[in-house]
């Protein structure tokens, strides 16, 4: 089943925003090999930009401004909300165009997350989040969409350039992977016997530094991806609209859970556009299990 059949029974401003990604993720997959260098920029993190994650951010952006229906645009390589003054009610969209792009320099996969929202609102807590995607480009093109108790589901790019259904109603599997982040010498203690434990009940290390394509391992194999706070920096690094929100849509959607160390990643309240946290994703288990270990929840 093609992607545009399989969202026929959804909202049709969801589903324009989801074709929207698809259409512009064949485009951003052919322009690997022209956009190769890096930028002599740095985005709001403080990162150097490559060429890459400015020309997608800008195909993006330009074909959700196209739809007529998208009110606002926070990407994480901006340092301020885009707005569409003309248009009213429409949906607000959280962007990173090119997640782990680091990675492209050694032919790793890297991906594209998208939030949506229908009440405009990009600032929003998760949980009022209305539909996520996940684009992966690495040997096959595939994308995961997950709207409000719809599921998850993967689609794959194939010959004809069409996204054809490749997995309904995905389930995190009780699988024991774990994917941990930040420099181990930084971890607090807390984080350290958690990890522990996880290798003590048999979880196997995979993690490539790409989110997008660690997630995407944990989604199909299970297990949990990690990227703590730290005793450097109790916020973490990664990117609580950009990132973490979309990624626990999605993983809510099947079966799974993204939390902080604490509590749900979408019950955390944004104060700004570029606010980190710390994060824990993946099949529920450990994900609780983290929330006890870590943050000392019964
Ligand atoms: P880049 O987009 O700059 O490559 O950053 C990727 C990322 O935000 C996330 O996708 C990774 O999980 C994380 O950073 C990797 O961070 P480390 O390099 O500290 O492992």
């Amino acid at each position: 089943m093609k992607l545009s059949e399989h969202l026929a029974g959804i909202d049709s401003g969801i589903r324009d925003i989801i074709m929207t990604v698809a259409e512009q993720a064949k485009v951003i997959q052919g322009g690997f090999m022209m956009h190769y260098g890096t930028s002599n920029t740095k985005n709001v993190y403080g990162e150097t930009q490559i060429e890459m994650d400015k020309w997608a951010d800008r195909v993006l952006i330009e074909n959700f401004k196209k739809t007529g229906i998208v009110k606002n645009i926070s990407s994480e390589e901006r340092d301020h909300v885009i707005e569409f003054p003309d248009v009213k009610g429409g949906f607000g969209i959280t962007l990173d165009p090119l997640d782990g792009s680091s990675c492209i320099k050694t032919n790793l996969a890297v991906g594209t997350i998208v939030g949506i929202f229908s009440d405009g609102n990009v600032l929003g807590e998760g949980k009022n989040m209305d539909a996520a995607c996940l684009v992966i480009y690495g040997p096959l093109t595939t994308l995961i969409y997950a709207c409000k108790g719809c599921g998850a589901h993967e689609f794959v790019l194939n010959s004809e350039s069409v996204f054809i259904l490749r997995n309904e109603n995905m389930k995190i599997p009780d699988g024991k992977i774990y994917s941990p982040g930040g420099l181990p010498s930084d971890w607090t203690d807390a984080h350290r016997k958690y990890v522990k434990e996880l290798e003590n009940q048999g979880y196997k290390l995979r993690y490539s530094g790409s989110l997008a394509a660690d997630f995407n391992q944990i989604l199909h194999y299970g297990g949990v991806f990690m990227y703590p706070g730290l005793k450097s920096k109790p916020e973490g690094k990664l990117r609580l609209l950009f990132e973490a929100n979309p990624m626990t849509f999605i993983a809510n959607e099947a079966g799974g859970a993204g939390s902080d160390g604490t509590k749900s990643i979408h019950d955390v309240k944004p104060v700004k556009v570029s606010q980190r946290t710390p994060f824990y994703i993946g099949s529920k288990e450990p994900v609780k299990l983290a929330e006890r270990m870590v943050g000392n929840k019964k």
